[in-house]
């Protein structure tokens, strides 16, 4: 694979790739070069035919520590600055993936950290974990899409309060507001292992059809109920051209395992 500087990528199954943010000394503070990176190597897995999804996670103590407040110190109003040099704007490039991404949190995610958390498609969350948005204690507020996704995920009130008193919440609180799929064993490295495994499920689907639903509920996360529903439809309509769907229900009837070739 090749070198990075802020991330270390691999394949712990064939049919996985693995992310991990390795900038240890700032807590995997989000630097330019460090999304740089990360959108390089995300591109290079969602084109990858032998990865079927994707696993992005920190370290024991830091998922991400948010956005790197040193980089963006020197940036205080300079509008035509940041907005000519597109500041930031690559943080948006995760959410355009085909391929599903589960994020493996441990430790701090906070501000920039809880976001890029929240724009994957799946957070497991080791018991450690910490997530909040403290945007406000540095005289900002949340830039990358945190206001959003957590108001559609935990409501509003839950939102003000987090964004307007820039508290942490807990693992716990995380998975009892839905905005963690579920909170996996203590021990080092446990919730890696789990997203892992998790990840080998579902590259053993269809791929088409993972595709498929992934598009669908993001489309209920996105839009309103009528658009949603008519995009989930329309991409039911769409597996049926499928050989996966072929495949899928005569191996049902047959009695054995589906043998999809991503078609
Ligand atoms: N940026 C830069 N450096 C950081 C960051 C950060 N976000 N977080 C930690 N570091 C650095 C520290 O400065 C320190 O470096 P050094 O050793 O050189 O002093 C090193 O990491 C270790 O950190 P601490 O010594 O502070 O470690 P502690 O265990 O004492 O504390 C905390 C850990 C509580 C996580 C603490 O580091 C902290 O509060 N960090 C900042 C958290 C924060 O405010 N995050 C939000 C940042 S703002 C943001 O994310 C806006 C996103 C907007 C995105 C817009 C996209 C379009």
């Amino acid at each position: 694979p090749k070198q990075y500087e802020y991330i270390l990528t691999s394949k712990p199954d064939p049919s996985v790739a693995l992310i991990t943010l390795n900038r240890p000394k700032a807590l995997n503070a989000l630097c330019s070069p460090l999304f740089d990176e990360l959108n390089e190597a995300l591109a290079g897995y969602d084109a990858d035919p032998e990865v079927g999804a994707i696993v992005l996670t920190g370290s024991e103590k830091a998922f991400a520590a948010g956005a790197d407040i040193k980089e963006m110190r020197d940036k205080q109003c300079a509008f035509s600055d940041v907005y000519k040099n597109k500041f930031l704007e690559n943080w948006t490039a995760i959410t355009n993936l085909r391929k599903p991404i589960i994020a493996a949190v441990s430790g701090y995610a906070l501000g920039g950290g809880c976001e890029l958390a929240l724009s994957t498609d799946i957070i497991l969350a080791s018991p450690t974990a910490k997530f909040g948005q403290p945007e406000i204690n540095l005289g900002v507020i949340p830039g990358a899409g945190g206001t959003q996704r957590l108001a559609r995920a935990i409501g509003k009130s839950r939102t003000m309060e987090l964004v307007l008193t820039g508290r942490n919440f807990s693992a716990r609180e995380a998975e009892a507001w839905g905005v963690v799929s579920r909170v996996v064993g203590e021990g080092e490295g446990e919730v890696v292992k789990e997203a892992i495994e998790m990840a080998k499920v579902i590259a053993g689907k269809g791929q088409l059809a993972v595709q498929a639903g992934k598009e669908a509920v993001n489309a209920a996360y996105e839009g309103s109920l009528i658009e949603g529903l008519r995009t989930e439809r329309r991409l039911f309509h769409m597996m049926f051209a499928t050989s996966d769907q072929k495949e899928g229900m005569s191996a049902f009837t047959e009695k054995r395992k589906a043998n999809f070739t991503h078609s």
